[in-house]
């Protein structure tokens, strides 16, 4: 009778043990994730099934990346997700380096919550992430989101008066860089922006 009942015990912590465990893989792949690797230097993107209602436990994620000598701007045409405090429930997330640099819901932004608007999103570097995370409603059917990214040119010419600036004399901007040179009776030196005299 001891070796049953405790036999039946062992079988009934195994079966709990294997409920759990597939409790836990069920957790791990719902929401299913799906990553997107966008290279172009400009083009654009959307919540899954838009312009209609998106759907429940969706986790995206779009990472941007440009040539360097350029940053992402990134706009939204359309944007209506479901409000919720902080946007804790459904939101766009958008990373710099692993830095949040927003996080959007709704349609309007309110104290607490923030929404597009027609904001730009400007980078600082040459990548840009955006996460859409949904959670397991979307009762009021809101259709999401268009996204609309280009890649800019940085100006290196044009920098703030507490920086130090890109070239000893002439700064030359182009697309994608810039060159410097210097003036008559100087030379450029290898560093590419230090001009020095020329000995006779
Ligand atoms: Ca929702
Ligand atoms: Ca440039």
């Amino acid at each position: 009778m001891e070796t049953g009942g405790g036999l039946a015990t062992a079988k009934r912590k195994m079966q709990k043990s294997r409920r759990t465990w597939l409790l836990l893989w069920c957790s791990l792949l719902l929401p299913t994730a799906f990553e997107f690797q966008l290279n172009d230097k400009f083009g654009k993107f959307q919540s899954p099934g838009f312009p209609t209602a998106y759907g429940d436990n969706i986790y995206q994620t779009w990472n941007i990346s440009v040539p360097s000598g350029f940053v992402i701007k990134l706009y939204f045409s359309h944007f209506s997700l479901e409000p919720s405090y902080r946007c804790d429930y459904d939101h766009v997330k958008i990373l710099l380096e692993g830095q949040q640099l927003a996080k959007l819901c709704g349609e309007t932004s309110t104290d607490t919550e923030e929404a597009p608007g027609d904001k730009l999103f400007i980078s600082t570097g040459e990548n840009m992430t955006v996460i859409f995370r949904t959670d397991y409603s979307n009762e009021k059917n809101y259709t999401g989101f268009a996204a609309h990214y280009a890649a800019v040119d940085i100006d290196e010419c044009n920098r703030a008066a507490f920086e130090e600036p890109s070239c000893d004399h002439y700064c030359h901007n182009y697309l994608g860089g810039y060159y410097c040179s210097c003036k008559l009776g100087y030379y450029l030196d290898s560093d590419h922006r230090t001009c020095r005299i020329r000995k006779a």
